[in-house]
């Protein structure tokens, strides 16, 4: 089949998707239609522009072109989703010439450089990537491949990627470009694009590469000095070779820049997670997760969902807990400016990063391998930093498993440099006490100095202090699947999830676990499906409850009762579905919290 029947196939069965609402369906065989093959590691060579990752983990992604003028409110209407996908015919449906025309009322004049430098520096964050042309094929720089760029077309006639270009280096910031290389929905053979130019010559995917795209990276890796990452997206079945001749073009002209992993074909330097994934368990290799401050990429009017200072510092700790990168991005304005709650909520996440930047930069993924029931850890040699997301009842901080001796516990950020933290044992756990109200009320971390380099016990604790959640995704499933689902909430916003369902008579979830505490523990289960259903959890040679509860389509907790752990120590608890839609009930996870 011709690439370009196949992209729009692709782009019609992701439609097709949003269209009939299935949000259950997205599977990873229509992600990597999307995202491309999306597993790979830095190759040794690559390994002086890994640096960028290993030392920065946190960049400021920018979305931001004509798309953000209508910002989802167009001819009176509101549209709900990403807004650089306004022109889809799942959103506004704009037509090519009408879209066009547009950028004779986009004139940013708010837009300045030195402001947003300086934000993505006080938000603590070590590059900026923006979008120097999205799907929609407007170039935010000034392109001499293509007349549809905001010099030329707009009345504004700056140059904006000089101005970032500049202001990056004043603040010390790496920048870096987005350029959709297969998606261009305006010029002539593009990805989803026109397949006839304006006197009606039928044109192919070729035509686009050879008059504007291939022109047009090599603008954006020559015009603005040194860069740190080329950010392609959407290769989706972009023939192999174009997306070579691009690497090689970032190589020549950036040989320190590296290449984003959605380039295509596993030619990038690094695995880019899916849209807005946070992941629950550690990744290997050079990895980066790209997520919103709210739910757009774009500036949308209506999107208030912002992300606050504790949630992004959340999301932010996780992913450099399980080895990766937090891109985090802001949509400004069609006239330019940052929204107000973006920028607060960034500088305020900042201002801790400030206070504990041995925490998040040139840290190591967390010797556990996944989060622990009070929050999460980064580590460097024998250091591990835990920070404290939900303080634990009575104070007292327990690390389930942890081999190696500790040397000492320091709360960070006190004013008693070298008050040391109460640290005991008990069953094959670590306590540390915390003082009664530490000073730092956001996030608290203790630094724990070890006698050699952590080893940690991979069972599951229980812990009696504050509650414990078990995903499905670390569940053995014997008798029911166990599957990843990316599904989009609105359009454009992704959801991942790792469920069990499909569950056979007598199938079920089980995890290992340690109990510190015996005693009575509240059971809830998180989980999809239909209908009324019927669940039981079981401690193996022990106590089994079972309970019937409803269901939603969309993920929800329901209590089911109490369980009693006789005594502290190792079980094996499991979760079966037992009546209703056993096909369709999908379990998420289940939680305990100690009764008594
Ligand atoms: O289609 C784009 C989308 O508009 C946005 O740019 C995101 C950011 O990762 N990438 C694509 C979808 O994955």
């Amino acid at each position: 089949m011709d690439p370009q029947r196949r992209l729009t196939r692709a782009a019609i069965t992701l439609a097709v998707l949003v269209l009939a609402g299935t949000i259950e369906n997205a599977g990873a065989q229509e992600m990597d239609e999307l995202w491309g093959q999306r597993v790979m590691k830095l190759k040794a060579a690559d390994a002086e522009r890994g640096q960028l990752f290993d030392e920065g983990n946190y960049a400021m992604f920018i979305h931001w072109g004509l798309y953000s003028h209508i910002g989802n409110f167009y001819k009176g209407k509101s549209y709900y989703g990403i807004g650089e996908w306004i022109m889809n015919r799942n959103m506004a449906n704009i037509g090519v010439d009408e879209y066009q025309a547009l950028a004779k009322e986009f004139n940013p004049v708010n837009f300045d450089a030195d402001e947003i430098a300086k934000l993505a520096k006080d938000a603590g964050m070590k590059y900026i990537v923006i979008t120097s042309k999205h799907h929609d094929g407007f170039a935010m720089y000034h392109s001499q491949a293509s007349k549809f760029n905001i010099v030329d077309a707009t009345d504004f006639g700056r140059d904006p990627m000089k101005e970032l270009a500049q202001a990056c280096r004043k603040h010390g910031l790496g920048l870096g470009f987005y350029y959709s290389h297969n998606q261009d929905w305006t010029f002539p053979g593009g990805g989803n694009g026109p397949r006839q130019t304006a006197d009606g010559r039928k044109v192919d995917f070729k035509y686009y590469y050879e008059n504007k795209c291939r022109q047009q990276v090599e603008e954006i890796t020559t015009q603005y000095g040194p860069i740190a990452i080329v950010w392609f997206d959407t290769p989706g079945r972009i023939p192999r070779e174009y997306v070579e001749e691009l690497v090689q073009i970032v190589r020549k002209n950036q040989p320190k820049a590296l290449v984003s992993g959605r380039a295509g074909y596993g030619l990038g330097d690094y695995q880019t997670l899916g849209d807005m994934e946070v992941p629950n368990e550690n990744v290997e290799g050079l990895w980066e997760t790209v997520d919103t401050t709210n739910d757009s990429w774009a500036y949308a009017w209506y999107d208030n969902y912002w992300k606050t200072p504790k949630e992004i510092l959340h999301r932010l700790v996780s992913c450099v807990a399980r080895g990766g990168t937090y891109m985090l991005n802001i949509g400004p304005k069609g006239d330019g400016s940052v929204p107000e709650p973006a920028a607060r909520t960034l500088k305020r996440a900042g201002q801790w990063i400030k206070r504990y930047p041995q925490v998040v930069y040139g840290t190591d993924a967390s010797p556990w391998k996944h989060a622990l029931p009070w929050g999460d850890v980064t580590a460097k040699d024998n250091t591990l930093f835990l920070c404290v997301f939900d303080t634990p009842q009575e104070g007292e901080l327990n690390l389930p498993g942890l081999k190696t001796t500790v040397r000492s516990a320091r709360l960070l950020g006190e004013k008693k440099r070298d008050a040391e933290l109460k640290v005991r044992t008990k069953g094959g756990w670590t306590k540390i006490q915390l003082p009664p109200r530490p000073r730092e009320k956001m996030v608290p971390v203790v630094r724990v100095e070890l006698d050699g380099p952590p080893q940690v016990d991979p069972c599951w604790g229980i812990d009696p202090a504050v509650e414990t959640t078990l995903l499905a995704q670390f569940a053995e499933a014997t008798g029911a699947e166990k599957a990843k689902k990316s599904w989009m909430e609105k359009f454009g916003e992704w959801k991942h999830v790792v469920r069990v369902w499909k569950w056979a008579e007598g199938g079920k979830a089980s995890w290992d676990v340690d109990v510190l505490e015996a005693g009575y523990y509240n059971v809830d289960l998180t989980y999809n499906g239909t209908g009324r259903i019927v669940w039981g959890v079981d401690i193996e040679g022990g106590a089994h409850i079972q309970n019937q509860q409803n269901s939603s389509h969309n993920y929800q907790r329901f209590p089911i009762g109490w369980i009693s752990f006789p005594k502290a120590g190792r079980y094996t608890v499991s979760v079966s579905c037992i009546e209703g839609d056993r096909a369709e009930a999908s379990l998420k996870a289940i939680h305990f919290t100690f009764v008594d």
